[in-house]
């Protein structure tokens, strides 16, 4: 039954089932091996399937399910089962736990990961695949079908993989409305008024897309909630969902607004330190684990964009965060964010200020989640400050998979490229080589909980995230959640091989594109370290002319002086991480710098400037080109669905350069380059995405 669900939902899957490649399918598309001889190879080292799980674990079903449709697709002919290895090639899929035989196995690869491995089993070559768990089993299942997808060898294997993140949770800024804050791909996935009775087969499709990456959790609220989405109807909906995701080995979490005592318990506070709104906290979280058994948790934005929280009442934010803890129990955890700002006139330092003196302060079920920069998400920041700075507090990163300042869905940003940085950034809280990945996933202050968080680019549009292109980004924050000192190229060309195609031509140059593109866009967005330059409400294109006290512009330079001498805001780091913000990328970001300093090409600053937003621009063309040239090898409807948007990025990128550049001539009266007239237009630039170039 699963199994017909599954093909239904995931139609590329069946190649008997005719659909054209519109992207619904992602990266399992499970299309027949191209190459003959390789497909042969592939069919003699899969001859049979040998199932050692236990009747009763879902998991375990949907891992068997995953590994007959792939094996179906990939080798275009069905495997046969066997009730014991009997030839050479026999698959062994083995639930360690549940498998009562006469072989015994011992994996160390914990309860979520797996191993794969050659081995010989009644006297023949078969490929074991393991695990401590069904879930386990599922993320096995993916890895050995990836081998195949990518077209890599299934001999000799021996492979043992375990999450260094122990939740890998995506959060949804989704609205019962049907809105999603910050979505670019249609509506929310959550067909709120037809749950928790009629059920969208696209939600076990996601789950499936999701396991297939290793993620674990879904925050299915916006931050910005309301109180109604935890009254007892919303509930019901809510545990509709979890049971189709449990399977997957997702576990839900909810928002939670912090004055729900208030507006949905009769109170007449919501001070955490009230025994009415501890109790209301503990008989909610109590109602929501009758309904959903494995209910993660809270997840509160307070304090934050008019959110209310404990300041409210004159107490801390661990005050409020730890009042919800004791509401979940140790069954559950309240993740609590740190994006907090407002009390200074520049944001940047206000989160670390807010939080850092806690550090020790919050429960043990109790976790910080952490922008990846002290701003929001911008196109390019420096690492929060706060990691590193809390050893006594557990921290989850929050990374923003959606596009919202990056080109929404029309702008190609591979951000695996900008995710690689970031966790590769020393910290130097415990000397050298303290990475934000060694702190974040616990190897250097052993916390008790860890994880990460990822704001979902998903949507109803028939290929989930809009662009085909932004499914990578998705893709790419699932794998580096897995492990985040996996390499960004690496993840791309398995997305590439996966979603595209392995001809090595193709994969050559969709890689290239995509390393590329952060950093072109950054180029032609927000150069040098310029601090924060967005449209208000869109957030789409720059807007130079508003945010002129957020990056610094007059007269004699531009940029915020963060330095010991400006308002000392790199104090926040510790000192010998500070060296790394004297790269040309935060130049703007640290420094005030005058239009005529000489910088490392030699250049002045502003001819620097003007020089990478051409660079930045010509980028765009150059991806634009590049695409065009594989029309070949390419399925036509894709091709020109990425061409239309490359198109459109083209024309933005020369547009956002042109306003940029002709607002700060306006105020440093410097020659503008040639091919840029002084009197258009300064900004803001066009912001609607469906307003065409
Ligand atoms: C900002 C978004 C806003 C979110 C906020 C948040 O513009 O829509 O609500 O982040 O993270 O980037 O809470």
């Amino acid at each position: 039954m699963v199994a017909a669900i599954l093909l239904a939902g995931f139609c590329g899957i069946a190649p008997r089932i005719a659909c054209g490649e519109d992207g619904y399918n992602l990266w399992l598309r499970y299309v027949k091996v191209p190459d003959a001889a390789l497909l042969a190879r592939y069919r003699s080292g899969v001859t049979e399937v040998v199932q050692r799980i236990g009747p009763e674990d879902r998991s375990c079903a949907v891992a068997s399910d995953e590994l007959s449709a792939g094996l179906t697709g990939l080798l275009d002919e069905s495997v046969p089962a066997a009730t014991t290895p009997d030839r050479d090639g026999a698959i062994v899929l083995w639930c360690v736990p549940e498998w009562r035989g006469k072989e015994a196995l011992s994996i160390t690869t914990g309860s979520q990961g797996y191993v794969i491995r050659s081995a010989r089993m009644g006297g023949h070559v078969v490929t074991v695949i393991a695990a401590n768990s069904g879930v386990g089993l599922i993320y096995g299942v993916f890895h050995f079908l990836r081998l195949m997808q990518t077209e890599r060898p299934i001999e000799g294997l021996d492979i043992a993989e375990q999450p260094k993140f122990e939740r890998r949770i995506l959060s949804h800024w989704d609205t019962p409305g049907g809105s999603i804050e910050r979505g670019y791909a249609g509506q929310s996935l959550w067909q709120w008024n037809e749950l928790p009775g009629k059920l969208d087969p696209r939600y076990r499709d996601y789950a499936r897309a999701c396991a297939s990456i290793g993620i674990n959790g879904a925050i299915l609220n916006n931050v910005n909630t309301t109180s109604q989405l935890l009254e007892p109807d919303a509930i019901r909906k809510w545990a509709a969902l979890a049971d189709v995701l449990r399977p997957y080995g997702i576990r839900v979490y909810l928002t939670a607004k912090y004055s729900a005592p208030m507006e949905i318990g009769g109170l007449k506070a919501c001070d955490p330190l009230d025994p009415g709104v501890r109790e209301f906290w503990k008989r909610k979280a109590d109602e929501i684990r009758q309904a959903i058994p494995d209910f993660g948790g809270f997840q509160v934005k307070a304090d934050s964009e008019g959110q209310p929280g404990p300041r409210m009442y004159g107490r801390t934010e661990a005050d409020g965060a730890n009042m919800l803890a004791a509401a979940v129990g140790p069954g559950g955890i309240v993740i609590w964010r740190a994006f907090i700002y407002g009390r200074n006139p520049d944001r940047a330092p206000d989160s670390y200020n807010a939080f850092a003196p806690l550090d020790g302060e919050f429960a043990g079920n109790v976790v910080l989640s952490v922008k990846n920069g002290p701003i929001d998400f911008q196109p390019r920041e420096p690492f929060h400050p706060l990691f590193g700075a809390m050893p006594r507090t557990n921290i989850f990163p929050e990374l923003e998979i959606t596009q919202e300042y990056m080109g929404h869905d029309w702008h190609l940003v591979y951000l695996g490229a900008e995710w690689e940085q970031f966790f590769g950034s020393d910290t130097f809280a415990r000397g050298p080589g303290s990475t934000v990945a060694r702190v974040a996933d616990g190897r250097l202050f052993h916390q008790s909980i860890t994880g990460i968080i990822g704001v979902a680019n998903t949507g109803s549009d028939r290929n989930w995230c809009g662009s085909d292109f932004a499914q990578a980004n998705w893709y790419a924050w699932g794998r580096l959640a897995w492990n985040p000192e996996q390499s960004a190229a690496d993840i791309a060309d398995d997305w590439i091989r996966m979603t595209w195609s392995n001809d090595p031509a193709a994969v050559g140059a969709i890689k290239s594109m995509m390393m590329g593109s952060w950093e072109t866009f950054v180029r032609y967005d927000l150069p040098l370290g310029i601090t924060f330059l967005p449209q208000t409400i869109s957030h789409y294109a720059p807007d130079p002319k508003s945010r002129v006290r957020a990056y610094g512009l007059d007269a004699a330079g531009i940029g915020m002086d963060r330095t010991a001498k400006g308002d000392k805001d790199i104090d926040q780091y510790f000192p010998r991480a500070r060296a790394q913000f004297d790269e040309p990328a935060y130049l703007l970001w640290f420094h005030h710098v005058a239009w005529d300093r000489k910088v490392w090409t030699g250049r002045t600053l502003w001819e620097e400037l003007c020089a990478q937003y051409a660079e930045g621009v010509a980028g765009a063309r150059a991806e634009a080109a590049q695409w065009a040239r594989l029309s070949g090898l390419i399925d036509p409807e894709r091709h020109a669905a990425v061409a239309a948007r490359l198109a459109r990025q083209v024309a933005d990128a020369a547009t956002w350069r042109d306003y940029c550049l002709r607002f700060f001539h306006t105020v440093n009266h410097l020659p503008l380059p040639g091919d840029i007239s002084e009197s258009g237009p300064v900004g803001p630039a066009p912001a609607r995405r469906d307003q065409e170039p």
